[in-house]
């Protein structure tokens, strides 16, 4: 198992604008029941929690509809977001030491992909596995050069080259492979001239990377979302999701944002696991998203 990345209560802490204010106020309603202002006070801390319009109304229809007391609205909530949680499952990063591991990091531009693969790689990197980054958003010089400051930084190796995406990762996986790399981590483009290169560069990227896969390798694709985006990421991840199939999420920018509802959001809509949840800009400012703590630092205030 992949557990070296916890790090105790970072979770909690790098989250507390989130979980503080998440639903601030609601818990503290004295009637004997919900009257119509307190579900309309209810469902407007669910939204602006971030955890979307839809999900905050079918949380507020259940209410009605079992009737539920002010006493019993935490309860009620906590079985609902851990229903939530348990509807997908491997909420940690596929990895396996005696394999090559492969990561293709998709978002769009100024999600934090780079940023995400230059805090992986070191962390790879601190456990003495050889690692190499793909500078894959081929499209802008500047997006390759910050991939190479990131790769300094972390102290690990980088392919960098003016061939199309698709070809430089096929010459990326061979060198992996030939040079016995342990991990393999694909920065990509997030934005080209129209939503269908897009799609088709992604596509065509993905389709490399299949091809050269053998039996044993690991393939993930990490979808890249910023945490400050709110509801407008859910339409993100669909486009990304017609291109390839997305494995897990990183949810970045939550170091500054009361709008951790996202991720309940998300895992909901999209039935992907959040994986990772980036706190900063700094190379360790990276955690692993912990579902138990997540929901013990919200509730149990
Ligand atoms: N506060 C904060 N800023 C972040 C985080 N991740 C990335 N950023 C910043 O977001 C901006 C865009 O990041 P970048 O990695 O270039 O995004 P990309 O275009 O998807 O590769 C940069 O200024 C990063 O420093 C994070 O977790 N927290
Ligand atoms: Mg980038």
């Amino acid at each position: 198992m992949f557990n070296f990345f916890k790090k105790d209560n970072k979770i909690k802490n790098a989250l507390t604008k989130t979980t503080q204010n998440f639903l601030k106020g609601i818990f503290s309603f004295t009637s004997s029941t919900l009257d119509e202002f307190e579900l309309d006070e209810i469902e407007s801390t669910l939204i602006k929690a971030d955890l979307g319009v839809d999900l905050s109304v079918e949380l507020i229809e259940t209410i009605k509809d079992k009737k539920i007391k002010p006493n019993e609205l935490k309860n009620f909530l906590k079985q609902e977001f851990e229903a939530i949680f348990n509807s997908v499952d491997n909420y940690q990063l596929n990895f396996d030491k005696n394999k090559l591991n492969i990561y293709f990091v998709v978002g769009v531009n100024g999600a934090g992909k780079t940023t995400l693969i230059g805090k992986l790689a070191n962390r790879f990197k601190k456990e003495n596995l050889k690692v190499l980054l793909i500078a894959g958003d081929t499209f802008r010089a500047a997006a390759q050069e910050q991939l190479e400051i990131w790769a300094k930084r972390a102290e690990v190796d980088i392919l960098i080259d003016k061939i199309p995406a698709s070809a430089l990762c096929f010459k990326g996986i061979d060198k992996a492979k030939k040079e016995n790399y342990d991990v393999v981590i694909i920065d990509s483009a997030g934005r080209l001239q129209n939503k269908f290169n897009l799609i088709e560069e992604l596509k065509k990227i993905k389709n490399v990377i299949t091809k050269k896969l053998e039996q044993n390798d690991i393939l993930e694709t990490i979808l890249v979302l910023d945490g400050t985006q709110g509801q407008n990421s859910i339409n993100q991840a669909n486009v990304f999701s017609e291109a390839v199939n997305i494995d897990s999420c990183a949810i970045t920018k939550l170091d500054g944002s009361p709008k951790g509802g996202i991720i309940l959001s998300i895992i909901k809509d999209l039935k992907i696991p959040v994986k990772l949840v980036g706190v900063g800009e700094k190379i360790d400012d990276l955690v692993d998203f912990n579902k138990t703590e997540f929901i013990d630092a919200i509730f149990e205030q």
